[in-house]
């Protein structure tokens, strides 16, 4: 892990294999090309990750988020980062959490790590820094949540278009969630 990826709360904890490690601590301080935000339909901030990435970026953000009509469960969209140190936010929106609709929850949250992907190598953008998408206020239990991100993670860069990606760094911020990826990881990206 190069050490300038990281401000002042940034810990790396592991890096699993060249392009994937985990870092436990504030998404803000990533000097990455790329954050991914756990957003809501509206794009106009929030609590969690969300508040924290628009308090930080600055009220520049959200003046940009309110041109994007909002977004689409599942969907992401991109816009400048502002004061944050890293080159772009890509807002992703997740599930609601609903035990009764486990499937759809799951196509759904598939769909943030896709197309955040998507818009990242749209955008010629190499290192990615994802939040824990879902697994706050939303609800989604952390290990079906990071399998989701894991499992998505490891097709896409398998993929032509995953190629022109450098490096993908999930982000822990709760102990839950630093447990799962360091349970899951090793099993879905062996070390290099
Ligand atoms: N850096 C990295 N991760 C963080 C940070 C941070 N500074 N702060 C929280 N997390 P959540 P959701 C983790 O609730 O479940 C918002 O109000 C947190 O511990 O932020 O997708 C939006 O506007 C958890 O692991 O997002 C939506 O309305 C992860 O980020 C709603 O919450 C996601 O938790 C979205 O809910």
């Amino acid at each position: 892990m190069n050490p300038s990826l990281l401000g002042p709360l940034g810990r790396a904890t592991s890096a699993y294999n060249d392009r994937i490690a985990v870092i436990s601590g504030d998404i803000t301080t990533l000097a990455v090309d790329a954050i991914v935000n756990a957003a809501n339909t509206s794009l106009l901030g929030g609590g969690g990750v969300d508040g924290a990435i628009h308090r930080a970026a600055g009220p520049d953000l959200l003046a940009e988020c309110r041109t994007l009509n909002g977004c689409a469960t599942g969907s992401s969209k991109i816009t400048d980062a502002y004061r944050l140190p890293c080159r772009k936010v890509i807002h992703t929106v997740g599930p609601v959490y609903s035990d009764l609709y486990p499937q759809r929850c799951e196509t759904s949250l598939r769909g943030c790590y896709q197309s955040a992907l998507q818009l990242a190598v749209q955008h010629g953008l190499k290192t990615i820094a994802f939040s824990a998408i879902s697994t706050g206020v939303y609800g989604y239990p952390s290990y079906d949540a990071a399998t989701v991100a894991c499992s998505t993670v490891k097709a896409f860069l398998g993929s032509d278009e995953g190629e022109k990606l450098d490096k993908i760094i999930f982000v822990t911020f709760v102990e839950k969630d630093v447990r799962m990826y360091n349970l899951l990881l090793p099993r879905f990206f062996p070390p290099s």
